[in-house]
């Protein structure tokens, strides 16, 4: 069995990933074994996240924050509140942002597991590792 706590194990770790747009408290990664991971990812305010996990399926529930994700092949807008899950079953390309005053924390899951050494690349995405 696996217990961690987000305040004693992961904040201030490798799994503790600040980037300028958002920053990702890995509790679960690849090498966890249980074939996804397990993020508390804090989506920052006044940023546009262009996203496209090609090789990963995501879903992503809102528990804090308001905002929105745009579908860039269907062109809809879906608000982001507190208890809105998405899930990205198509690869889709999207955009993220949280409404100006407000932070949003995600509870994501990513299949498969990222390592947590990935970084987006120009076109959003996280490659698989080798
Ligand atoms: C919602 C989303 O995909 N945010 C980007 C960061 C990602 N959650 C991660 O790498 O932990």
């Amino acid at each position: 069995m696996i217990v961690k706590n987000l305040y004693d194990d992961v904040i201030g770790t490798d799994a503790d990933v600040d980037s300028k747009q958002w920053t990702s408290r890995r509790l679960l990664l690849a090498k966890d074994g249980m074939g996804f991971s397990l993020h508390d990812t804090l989506i920052k305010e006044g940023e546009d996240l262009h996203l496209w996990y090609k090789n990963h399926l995501e879903a992503v529930y809102c528990i804090e924050g308001e905002g929105e994700i745009y579908d860039k092949a269907t062109g809809i807008t879906y608000p982001i509140r507190e208890g809105t899950v998405y899930a990205l079953d198509q690869h889709d390309q999207h955009i993220l942002s949280a409404n100006k005053g407000s932070q949003m924390r995600m509870v994501c899951v990513f299949n498969p597991p990222v390592t947590g050494r990935e970084t987006h690349d120009k076109d959003g995405s996280y490659n698989l590792p080798e």
